[in-house]
């Protein structure tokens, strides 16, 4: 039986890839912070999972701060393969804490990487780079080629991870792997990134809970896909006979203004556009109602305007492809938060 352990586990990502883990027959060890109130929601299901073989779901107290933890854990668990999801992932707020940012997303890589040389270096890793390495649009679409411009501290310090698991290959002959990710959603994506704010917002204007959403830049565009699927090709890039990075995307890119516009087609409210930049609102076509309009608050300092992946590597290598189309991506996020 493989073991796995996973930081960010009571992360999006991190509950699906326990799931895909552990109906592979894993036993599976999640990384977790010590919180003042709960946050397992998305793992609770898993909680007592256990079966005739011994397969098991385990937390562990951790922090990606704090090297010697992870060591102890290493030592512990004796894992095959490390998926490093762990991060301050929001990239606006990466720019009201850059440092802790940088600590957690760019040197936790690091220790995790260092810890994997002391305790074990044939235990495989996976860093959970993005697609914001990106940043300033050099290329599109965006492959493994494609030189990178990182346009926040988020980016900045994902850029660290990305090299330093390179490095650690090359140097240590780890079998370490990026997966450059692009944005990826589903019911369990945290409501402050904007496809939820926009699913939740919808959910609560329909209850009468909430007057209108309020967002920042509707004309940036992204590459969204379904994360159930994103997950299964973290798991397939450690399946192979050497270790390498592949961008993980869908091939298709989307408006903020155009997720917004479906989520509220699949409630059956056609929303018209009125008025530019900060005095664009969406509209109720029907009543006149405004649904949604826009505050400078939610702009970031250094925006990422465009960023569209090209996944042939990973279709081609790993026989990878997303199953999520974004209509049913937008369609599954607002009925689940509608019916929740
Ligand atoms: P989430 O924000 O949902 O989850 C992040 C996880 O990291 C949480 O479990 C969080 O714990 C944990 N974490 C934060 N700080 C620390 C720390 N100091 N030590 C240990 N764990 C920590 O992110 P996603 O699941 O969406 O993303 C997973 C990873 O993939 C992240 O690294 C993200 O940057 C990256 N990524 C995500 C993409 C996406 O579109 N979702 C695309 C490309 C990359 P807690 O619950 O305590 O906050
Ligand atoms: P992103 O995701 O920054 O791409 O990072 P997010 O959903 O936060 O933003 C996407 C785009 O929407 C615009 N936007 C808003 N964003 C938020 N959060 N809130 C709003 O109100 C709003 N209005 C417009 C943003 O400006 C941006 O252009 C995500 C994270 O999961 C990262 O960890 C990951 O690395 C990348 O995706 C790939």
């Amino acid at each position: 039986m493989k073991r796995a352990l996973i930081t960010g586990v009571t992360g999006q990502d991190g509950s699906y890839l326990a799931e895909l883990l552990l109906n592979k027959g894993y036993e599976v060890h999640g990384l977790m912070r010590r919180n003042s109130s709960i946050h397992t929601e998305r793992i609770d299901h898993l909680e007592n999972y256990q079966t005739d073989e011994g397969q098991s779901f385990n937390l562990h107290y951790g922090d990606l701060s704090d090297p010697g933890g992870l060591s102890k854990l290493l030592y512990k668990i004796e894992p095959d393969e490390v998926y490093n999801l762990g991060a301050q992932s929001h990239v606006r707020v990466s720019f009201d804490i850059p440092e802790f940012t940088s600590d957690v997303n760019a040197l936790g890589a690091l220790r995790m990487l260092e810890s994997i040389r002391d305790v074990n270096p044939r235990i495989k890793f996976y860093q959970a780079s993005s697609s914001e390495l990106y940043g300033l649009v050099q290329e599109v679409p965006q492959s493994e080629r494609t030189p990178f411009y990182p346009r926040s501290p988020y980016a900045a310090a994902k850029l660290y991870a990305y090299w330093i698991t390179i490095n650690y290959r090359e140097a240590y002959d780890l079998f370490a792997c990026n997966g450059i990710l692009f944005n990826h959603e589903s019911p369990r994506r945290g409501k402050t990134f904007v496809t939820r704010k926009i699913t939740t917002g919808l959910a609560n204007i329909l209850q009468g809970k909430q007057d209108q959403l309020v967002l920042g830049n509707l004309d940036a565009k992204r590459d969204w896909g379904f994360a159930g699927d994103y997950v299964e090709a973290m798991w397939l890039m450690l399946q192979q006979k050497e270790p390498e990075d592949y961008v993980i995307a869908t091939g298709e890119t989307h408006t903020v203004r155009e997720f917004c516009e479906l989520a509220f087609q699949t409630a059956g409210i056609k929303l018209l556009w009125r008025g530019k930049g900060l005095d664009e609102q969406g509209i109720d076509a029907e009543t006149g109602r405004v649904l949604i309009s826009v505050d400078s608050k939610y702009f970031r300092p250094s925006e990422v305007d465009l960023l569209l992946g090209d996944p042939a590597k990973a279709m081609n290598k790993l026989g990878w492809k997303p199953k999520v189309s974004f209509k049913e991506l937008v369609d599954m996020m607002v009925k689940s938060d509608r019916f929740a």
